[in-house]
């Protein structure tokens, strides 16, 4: 339904991305996506990269006296450190950094110089997934649909006693907490202690890690099916948040805790409350059978630490054959506060596609109807024939 494409080197001219897809008649503004562009270029850790830059995305197309057209949306944000890099002549990149896309994109490729591969493997490409996913963003706050996010760890520092939950008004609250945090933490001791190891990181000249959740709230039940591999929501959540640089671990809900309890823990017991069906916890992370069930959709990514150090690592300089230490490129130290809105913005793309299928897509007005008739979980929605059946194939 909703597709996305984005080009751009690192150190080039421009980044670019189209957004196909999209309904007429949405109310969207660059304005509305540089929010979520600055926020991408913040946070305690980050490089010297985010201080040249100045994320701007200029709307080329599909947009038209504000709102929508149905047409292809396409933006562009201008590289500001290009100026640098346009008349230099630039050292030749023969030691790869383990970890990086250095060595695989050389042997994929055939590339005789490594710099090409960073150039387009480098987490500056995530710019055009915050701007296409703020497009995204735009549509889903339409229909009342919020999504955010935070750090849970940064290493070995994490928030104490983390565990999903049916509370949507307590996601509220940890998105603005997060927000107010240089670590993107709600929890302000936590965020302390997270400080103080990426500050320390730092004068180690190391790297680190650590885990993200993203959470979105008044999703519709419905979103997602079960009947085939490729259309349950939790595999193509995991897929999109997974393809960001660095992630190496996705979540869906208390997944990996689940996974220790037995079966009466880990289920989400059901009740009924003036008519409404109500999970009492949320360890599914509002996905059942890979469709939506209304309750806080809950999404965790984990990331590697970044591959460039500022510790030498052992490597092979592949001009000469020889053993070689790494040689430092700027980067960032942790980028995981960082890489928050980029997994709100994955989350945001799949989650507006879903809608965009579920609803059909052609303009917000087709759309506001069908999504008012949407069937909730109620008894009044669910009624039941209650009577012995047969299968009656042929
Ligand atoms: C990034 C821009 C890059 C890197 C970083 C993320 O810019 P530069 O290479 O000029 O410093 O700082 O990318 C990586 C961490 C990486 O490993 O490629 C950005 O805009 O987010």
């Amino acid at each position: 339904m909703l597709r996305f494409l984005t080009a751009g080197e690192s150190h080039g001219p421009s980044l670019t991305a189209i957004l196909e897809g999209m309904p007429a008649g949405l109310p969207l503004s660059s304005a509305d996506i540089d929010r979520d562009l600055a926020r991408r270029q913040q946070g305690y850790g980050s490089g010297g990269r985010m201080k040249i830059e100045r994320d701007h995305a200029r709307i080329t197309a599909g947009v038209m006296d504000g709102k929508t057209t149905g047409g292809p949306i396409a933006l562009v944000v201008e590289n500001l450190d290009h100026a640098k890099w346009r008349d230099r002549e630039i050292e030749p990149m023969t030691i790869p950094r383990p970890g990086h896309a250095d060595l695989t994109g050389a042997v994929k490729y055939g590339y005789r110089e490594l710099r090409l591969a960073l150039e387009r493997a480098s987490a500056r490409e995530t710019t055009m997934r915050v701007a296409v996913g703020a497009v995204c963003r735009a549509l889903l706050r339409e229909f009342g649909i919020v999504v955010g996010g935070y750090v849970l760890s940064i290493g070995e520092v994490s928030v104490p006693g983390h565990a999903s939950s049916p509370d949507q008004t307590l996601y509220q609250a940890r998105f603005a907490q997060a927000e107010a945090s240089e670590v993107r933490c709600y929890d302000e001791p936590t965020s302390e202690r997270m400080r103080a190891l990426i500050r320390q990181t730092m004068e180690d000249k190391d790297t680190l890690g650590g885990v993200i959740e993203v959470v979105a709230l008044g999703v519709p039940p419905g979103l997602g099916s079960h009947v085939h591999w490729d259309r349950r929501l939790s595999g193509r959540l995991a897929q999109a948040v997974m393809s960001i640089h660095a992630v190496k671990g996705v979540e869906i809900g208390d997944g990996f805790a689940e996974a220790r309890l037995p079966g009466t823990l880990a289920q989400d017991q059901l009740y009924v409350e003036d008519g409404a069906i109500r999970q009492r916890t949320n360890h599914a992370g509002g996905l059942e059978g890979g469709i939506t069930n209304g309750a806080p959709l809950v999404i965790r990514a984990a990331l590697k630490p970044i591959a460039t150090t500022l510790t030498p690592l052992d490597s092979v300089d592949l001009a000469t054959g020889q053993a070689a230490q790494t040689r430092y490129e700027r980067s960032d130290f942790c980028q995981v506060p960082r890489a928050v809105p980029i997994v709100e913005a994955m989350v945001c793309f799949v989650l507006a596609d879903a809608l965009i299928e579920k609803l059909g897509g052609d303009s917000l007005e087709e759309m506001r109807p069908r999504f008012a008739s949407l069937r909730r979980l109620r008894l009044a929605d669910l009624p039941m024939d209650n009577r012995p059946w047969r299968f009656g194939y042929e």
